[in-house]
């Protein structure tokens, strides 16, 4: 049952400086969500809206999962707050055993944070501090790609390749470099998973290192699967390639996968999905299933080593030199760990997995829809790419967006022109049909 006292709508909406949204609009036409649970968020007036998202690509166990919900509350209670600078809680450590457990090699170790952009600019600080440590001082460059998204902290822009969320701030990180992006649709339109063409895409990274010259990068920064931009998955060997100059070279290789670990792909992350060992994994999001915000980073054993059990110094010698107040917060890591619970008991990686064909067959029913120019799909997440209107890019992605929620009560995600879909893992193969009967509509009526 969804819950009946439902929060009332606010009267004044304007001090809220929302994140990422045009705020004019939405202050005079508000979509508001007062509840959630399961597949369903609730609005105030009581509709029930389909969410094809996971909100923003995080919960991934669905809404208001019992397990977390009930660790969450019995946690306030028991310890609200604990630092981990000098100190530490059980939990938090426990987690990280849970995370060591969870992700192949020997990616061992985990650094808490609170988002993604925080384990964007953590991984890349420890990516840079090793390489000091080791004797690699020179290597201070770090190579992004066009079009990936790594958050919104000036390590994340700078690295990151997408033009608006650059251009008004600056300078940003000097000494960054980007890889081409993958997005070539006269070679890989309507493609199933991974497209077959593109994989030396990856040979651009060859081409930088040698203008730059190897002794200068300290490491590469990219996601898996593109996802913010609009699910674009790695053309098949692109991401082998990467890894194979990368290590050839002495760079680190970091994966970005705030969107893709936990389940996306039907596997614990995309490393193992892919069978590819980065040097360091980012994440946020389906660690605790968007309940408690709370992000990580996995770290293998030699860097670990490199900078503390090697450089350590004396006994009251912090290795490094970062952290945040809220790293490993009581009721993130019980959150966590009840998310981690709610995973296993519940199969959801598997039915990610099982549900992915579905999944790959419904989205691509799409393709007649009038003015879509591309469907992607690997896992559980999907796009279908819509033709810019004339001389107005993103005007009918963001239609499609208000109709979906107003007209056929469903959440869905947008990037310009593009409908990303990331249902919560949960979802059925009832819920995909009707994620997409609605997108039909929707497209159908879209001008
Ligand atoms: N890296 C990746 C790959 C991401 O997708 C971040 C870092 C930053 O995470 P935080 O927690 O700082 O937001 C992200 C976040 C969307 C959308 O609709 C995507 C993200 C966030 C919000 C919306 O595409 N990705």
């Amino acid at each position: 049952m969804l819950k009946e006292d439902l929060v009332q709508a606010p009267n004044d909406l304007e001090p809220f400086w929302m994140p990422f949204t045009p705020n004019r609009h939405f202050k005079r036409e508000p979509r508001l969500i007062s509840a959630a649970e399961g597949m369903h968020y609730l609005t105030p007036d009581g509709r029930r809206i389909l969410d094809s998202s996971a909100g923003l690509w995080c919960c991934n166990a669905g809404h208001a999962p019992r397990r977390v919900v009930e660790a969450v509350r019995r946690q306030i209670g028991e310890l609200d707050f604990a630092p981990s600078f000098q100190f530490g809680h059980p939990r938090a450590f426990e987690l990280a055993a849970r995370l060591r457990d969870l992700f192949p090699g020997d990616l061992d170790y985990a650094f808490f944070t609170n988002s993604g952009s925080e384990s964007v600019d953590t991984a890349l600080k420890i990516a840079l501090c090793y390489q000091r440590v080791i004797g690699q001082g020179s290597r201070t460059r770090i190579i992004g790609r066009e079009r990936g998204y790594h958050g919104v902290g000036f390590g994340g822009i700078s690295v990151g390749g997408i033009g608006p969320n650059r251009k008004w701030y600056g300078p940003l990180l000097p000494g960054v470099d980007h890889l081409p992006h993958t997005r070539v649709l006269e070679h890989t339109a309507f493609s199933r998973g991974q497209p077959a063409w593109g994989a030396h895409l990856a040979d651009e990274l060859e081409r930088l290192v040698e203008l730059h010259d190897p002794s200068t990068i300290a490491a590469v920064i990219v996601e898996p699967v593109a996802g913010s931009i609009g699910v674009y998955p790695p053309p098949l060997g692109y991401l082998e390639r990467l890894r194979e100059i990368t290590e050839r070279h002495g760079i680190l290789l970091i994966f970005d996968e705030v969107i893709t670990a936990f389940g996306r792909l039907g596997r614990g992350s995309a490393a193992e999905y892919f069978g590819v060992r980065p040097d360091l994994v980012t994440t946020a999001k389906g660690l605790t299933g968007g309940t408690v915000p709370m992000g990580a980073v996995m770290v293998r054993k030699p860097i670990y080593d490199a900078i503390v059990t090697e450089n350590g110094g004396p006994d009251h010698a912090i290795e490094l030199f970062h952290g945040f107040t809220y790293s490993a917060h009581p009721l993130a890591t019980a959150a966590a760990l009840a998310t981690l619970d709610t995973y296993r008991e519940e199969g959801l990686f598997e039915n990610a997995a099982a549900l992915a064909p579905h999944f790959e067959e419904a989205v691509h029913s799409l393709r007649d829809c009038p003015n879509v120019v591309d469907i992607r799909n690997l896992g559980l997440m999907g796009a279908v790419e819509l033709a810019p209107r004339d001389g107005a890019p993103g005007a009918r992605g963001y239609a499609a967006m208000v109709r979906a929620f107003f007209d056929h009560d469903m959440m869905i995600r947008i990037t310009g022109d593009t409908i990303a879909l990331s249902p919560p893992l949960i979802a059925t193969r009832a819920d995909i049909e009707e994620i997409v009967t609605r997108l039909r509509a929707i497209l159908t009526g879209l001008d």
